[in-house]
């Protein structure tokens, strides 16, 4: 038995009791990326996915202790209607996020790629979307099907890369289409990636909408022309902005990048840096829809702008400016790793 104590807590205290001078403690404030998810289903398969990302994460971190990058790519839709007959759309056709995943995978990493439905892959990339058919890549010889010559040696150097990522088990693809089936799953995988640590890194290629149609105002049905008088006027809301519950809450050791792009070149490095500010996270990689396959601009707070382009000569030989990109990226993961477990030593 402890020695008896001089305390109660179960008795209020008397002369505080009625003291109306304390000021009023203020409601718990939802944050608008809260009031997101309360007001917005989660998709049906998220547990399927929650299961097969974390399968993912635990092989890696038991069998490989690889470190693991989740590369998001592609456009998410704005459906316009519960039965989606329209949508919003962007650009995007996911080259950047899929290219990347192909030189996170050569330099090491697993990959989780999530990515927008239908969008580029990597390696299938490489013959995919194409105005070439796929049968173009073969031919007929002695009535069998062969892969046509012109192709073969670069389609080997593919094919070695492709089976040595999925003899590793190094790259777990997930769909997303809409921005809601988007959102859940990058909450879901951040989460699932805090037990990764500091050894998680988060490439945020995505071209995710600003705007979006909130599940309550989603008409049921395909909407109909004659009730509106022939116009269509679409009230969007913004999406909450999610990076810094990723920075604070979802994965808050894991090293963050995200991409900003612009088409107006005088404003690209000035929010990229805005974003830097208002999410505290560790590098904006900055481009221009008309150069981004080109050059970009690696924006931090602590080092003067950075940019990787190729030279005229490289870009007309087809040489991916991601190559540059991913190396260098992976030397300031590596840092942080580094400089995350010095500061838990001290
Ligand atoms: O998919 P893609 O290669 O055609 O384009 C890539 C990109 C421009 C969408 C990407 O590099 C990017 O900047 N993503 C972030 C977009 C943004 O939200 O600002």
């Amino acid at each position: 038995m402890s020695p008896k104590k001089s305390f109660h807590t179960s008795n209020p205290e008397t002369d505080t009791a009625i003291d109306r001078t304390i000021p009023d403690f203020p409601a718990a404030q939802l944050s608008d990326e809260d009031r997101y998810f309360r007001a917005h289903k989660p998709p049906k398969y998220l547990d399927e996915l929650s299961a097969e990302v974390s399968e993912f994460v635990e092989f890696h971190l038991k069998n490989s202790k690889k470190n693991i990058v989740l590369v998001t790519s592609g456009g998410t839709t704005v459906p316009l209607e519960n039965n989606t007959v329209r949508f919003i759309d962007n650009f995007s056709a996911g080259t950047r996020g899929a290219t990347s995943a192909e030189y996170f995978l050569e330099n090491g990493y697993a990959v989780i790629f999530l990515h927008r439905e239908f969008s580029l892959l990597p390696y299938s990339r490489h013959y995919s979307h194409t105005t070439n058919c796929f049968l173009d890549y073969m031919t007929e010889e002695d009535n069998k099907v062969q892969i046509n010559r012109d192709f073969a040696d670069e389609m080997l150097v593919v094919l070695r890369k492709y089976n040595a990522a999925k003899e590793s088990n190094s790259l777990l693809l997930i769909p997303f289409t809409t921005v809601n089936q988007y959102l859940y799953t990058l909450k879901t995988i951040s989460e699932i990636l805090h037990r990764v640590d500091t050894r998680a890194l988060f490439y945020l290629a995505a071209a995710v909408s600003d705007f979006f149609l909130p599940q309550s105002k989603m008409p049921q049905h395909k909407i109909q022309s004659q009730e509106s008088g022939g116009k269509l006027i679409i009230d969007l809301e913004p999406v909450p902005k999610f990076l810094s519950r990723l920075v604070d809450n979802w994965a808050p050791a894991a090293m963050i990048v995200s991409f900003k792009l612009e088409t107006d070149n005088t404003i690209l490095i000035k929010k990229a840096k805005n974003a830097l500010t208002r999410y505290q996270h560790q590098l904006v990689i900055g481009n221009l829809l008309q150069t981004r396959k080109k050059e970009v601009v690696f924006v931090t707070t602590d080092e003067p702008d950075q940019w990787i382009k190729l030279t005229d000569e490289e870009y007309k030989n087809k040489e991916e400016i991601e190559k540059i990109i991913i190396p260098a990226v992976i030397e300031r993961h590596h840092k942080w790793i580094k400089q995350r477990n010095e500061n838990k030593q001290k």
